[in-house]
């Protein structure tokens, strides 16, 4: 059946700071503090977006999230008014403020594991909300994430998050990838983790993903086995800040682009997608070497972090990468010298998303895979799709609601508060979300 890969961004809310939230995330920590641009934020994603749609792929929009999330702060005994339980937050709780003010939910690629429905034993799309239980921020994520997944692919089968416990840690799609020869048919999924659950933590940064988070989403997605791959990323790769494995690997097609040092044992990793994709295609990998791109490169100009995607008519794939990789010496060399040769990867287009990247987000962060058919495709919501005349519409919005400048002293003015709130029912309104869609609707 045909099919395709739709992109679906996470629109960047109004409370977008640098909050220095991530540990293990170097532009996290090395930002922390700066003063943000939401408005410049929303605009440079609502236009990678419509770049992506005028290209011709599929997009859609995921809404940001309430912030600040005042529903944590009343579960934890704080009460009155929403603007007093703001105040007395900030005054008693600046830390805790902090976190319940991240406009994390941009990093769409951690919204959900997706598996669609040629993969899958009964035939559905499946996703699996992430519990994004490493960090704080990010843990208060996923019942909002599974409401607008429901409200966008209203025939999909949408899981609950896994349990939020350290041993079932779950980062998403950052740590898989889907390998196939024709999207509407069946593909291999590639699961990455950095620690077993049940093994006492090591030093270092965090590993986000677990084993047994993987095992599940397998097993509750009704995938096949012989068509998984599960594969250690490398703690090389985690601790010199590959906090995600999209951060050191992209897939799309049967082409896998990694680093030398993503994964503990490449050639173990390489055997087992050979034999997971026997009798379906043929796999190829682009394997980047240290001498050409050293891990600090890749990881500060975010090569990997690009959306490796095939433009309808074009064979080969076109690697969208941010402006930081053209900026780095060693992955522009190494891009000139890639689309110069004959491999899978043709082109290379530069995207500015530096409001972003600057809390370590890259252009593939910022969104959700989903393969669907042409069939599934029609049942989206409309409503959550990008085009011209949504485009045009959101950047108004965009203009009328946000704050050109965020600074860390801006965030206790209740003032935020109240236009954060402003802007999100407005958009429940151009995305069709309904009157309850958020928390403070209800
Ligand atoms: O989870 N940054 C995000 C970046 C997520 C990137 N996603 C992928 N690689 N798929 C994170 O670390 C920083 C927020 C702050 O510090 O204000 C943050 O959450």
């Amino acid at each position: 059946m045909s099919a395709s890969e739709a992109n679906f961004d996470g629109l960047i809310g109004p409370t977008h700071n640098y909050g220095g939230l991530s540990d293990g995330n170097l532009a996290s920590a090395n930002n922390a503090g700066l003063t943000a641009r939401p408005r410049d934020a929303v605009i440079q994603g609502l236009d990678k977006m419509l770049d992506m749609h005028n290209a011709g792929l599929w997009q859609g929009i995921l809404p940001p999230h309430q912030r600040p999330f005042l529903p944590a702060l009343r579960a934890l005994g704080f009460s009155g008014t929403d603007k007093s339980v703001y105040e007395n937050g900030w005054k008693s709780a600046p830390r805790l403020m902090k976190n319940l003010m991240s406009a994390s939910s941009m990093w769409a690629a951690n919204a959900a594991t997706v598996s669609p429905s040629p993969d899958c034993a009964d035939g559905h799309l499946h996703f699996t909300p992430a519990n994004l239980s490493t960090m704080l921020h990010r843990s208060i994520e996923h019942e909002q994430t599974g409401r607008a997944l429901s409200a966008a692919f209203p025939f999909a089968k949408v899981h609950k998050a896994l349990p939020a416990q350290s041993v079932f840690s779950d980062e998403g799609a950052a740590n898989h990838v889907r390998l196939c020869s024709e999207r509407g048919a069946a593909g291999v999924e590639l699961f990455v983790y950095g620690r077993d659950g049940y093994a006492p933590a090591k030093s270092g940064f965090p590993a986000r993903q677990t084993r047994q988070a993987c095992d599940a989403i397998i097993m509750r997605h009704g995938l096949s086995p012989e068509r998984t791959v599960i594969a250690l990323q490398s703690g090389a790769a985690i601790d010199a800040g590959a906090f995600h494995n999209d951060v050191v690997c992209v897939g799309a097609m049967e082409t896998l682009f990694f680093h030398e040092l993503a994964f503990e044992d490449p050639s173990k990793v390489k055997a087992a997608i050979f034999a997971a994709s026997e009798g379906l295609f043929e796999p190829r990998f682009v394997e980047v070497p240290n001498s050409d791109v050293p891990i600090a490169d890749a990881i500060k100009a975010y090569l990997f972090n690009s959306m490796l995607v095939r433009f309808p008519g074009e064979d080969r794939l076109t690697l969208i990468a941010p402006l930081e990789t053209q900026e780095t010496s060693s992955t522009r060399e190494y891009c000139r010298r890639l689309t110069a040769g004959n491999g899978p990867i043709g082109a290379v287009k530069y995207v500015d998303v530096r409001q972003s990247m600057r809390n370590g987000g890259g252009p593939a962060c910022l969104r959700l895979r989903v393969t669907m058919t042409e069939n599934e495709w029609s049942q989206v919501n409309s409503s959550m799709t990008m085009d011209a005349e949504k485009h045009e519409q959101l950047i108004k919005w965009a203009k009328l609601h946000y704050r050109e400048e965020l600074a860390p002293d801006d965030l206790p003015d209740p003032s935020l508060l109240t236009e954060s709130f402003a802007a999100l029912d407005a958009l429940t309104k151009i995305l069709n979300l309904g009157s309850d869609f958020y928390p403070f609707q209800r």
